[in-house]
């Protein structure tokens, strides 16, 4: 019984929201706009031009292209520095235990992250193996909820959609899995994702057994 495991990456292989917030923080505040955490948690899973265009809109600017495309730019080589400085320590607790698991079980494993800089984050946690497909904010169109990301994952694991399981931390992004008719896996607040099929605060609370009834079922 073979089943594809679809992983989003931050905020459930790794915190990078923490990195994403120091750098959008120091970008709207050298245009002059306030950013706050509340603000950071409403980026999530978002793309980084959505980001951008969201931030612009809380601070009320309006800016050109030219300059639009400067300013991501710059948010994306600030975020990199923190980047760079990654490693496999910063792998959150108990995922090496569940793609373990998988890989021993013969499951099929892939990535669905939003991030452009996803390949990079892998590669600096040293996690980059364990995925047979990797799919990216370079590969998709269409942002979640859109269900776009994870279908292409599903087709490169050769996988029908309602034998995939996608782990979530983002409220679009569990509304992505479902619309892709795919088991929904909420990591987080189980009032944030309570659309999600499972609910759990992190990878801890995942046992195998309960890997291994999916699997099953
Ligand atoms: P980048 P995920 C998402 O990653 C982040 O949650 C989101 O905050 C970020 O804006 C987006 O990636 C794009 O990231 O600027 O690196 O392309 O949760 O989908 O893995
Ligand atoms: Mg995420």
């Amino acid at each position: 019984n073979t089943k594809g495991f679809i992983f989003d990456l931050d905020g459930v292989i790794v915190d990078t929201a923490k990195y994403h917030f120091l750098a959008w923080k120091k970008l709207a505040n050298s245009i002059d706009v306030d950013f706050n955490k509340e603000q950071n948690e409403q980026l999530k899973g978002v793309s980084r031009v959505k980001s951008l265009e969201k931030i612009l809109a809380w601070g009320n600017k309006s800016i050109s292209e030219d300059e639009f495309m400067s300013l991501m730019a710059k948010k994306n080589d600030d975020y990199l520095s923190y980047i760079n400085k990654m490693g496999e320590d910063e792998i959150l607790p108990d995922v090496p235990k569940i793609l373990n698991y998988l890989k021993t079980n013969n499951q099929a494993i892939a990535l669905g992250s939003a991030s452009k800089n996803a390949r990079k984050i892998l590669e600096k946690v040293n996690l980059i193996s364990s995925f047979q497909a990797i799919v990216d904010g370079n590969d998709v169109s269409k942002a979640k909820p859109d269900p776009e990301v994870f279908l292409i994952g599903a087709k490169l694991l050769n996988q029908k959609p309602e034998n995939c399981v996608v782990f979530e931390d983002s409220v679009a992004g569990i509304q992505a899995a479902n619309i892709a008719n795919m088991i929904s896996i909420g990591i987080g607040d189980k009032n944030v994702l309570h659309e999600a099929d499972y609910i759990f605060k992190d990878f801890t609370e995942i046992s195998t057994d309960f890997i291994k009834e999916l699997v099953k079922k």
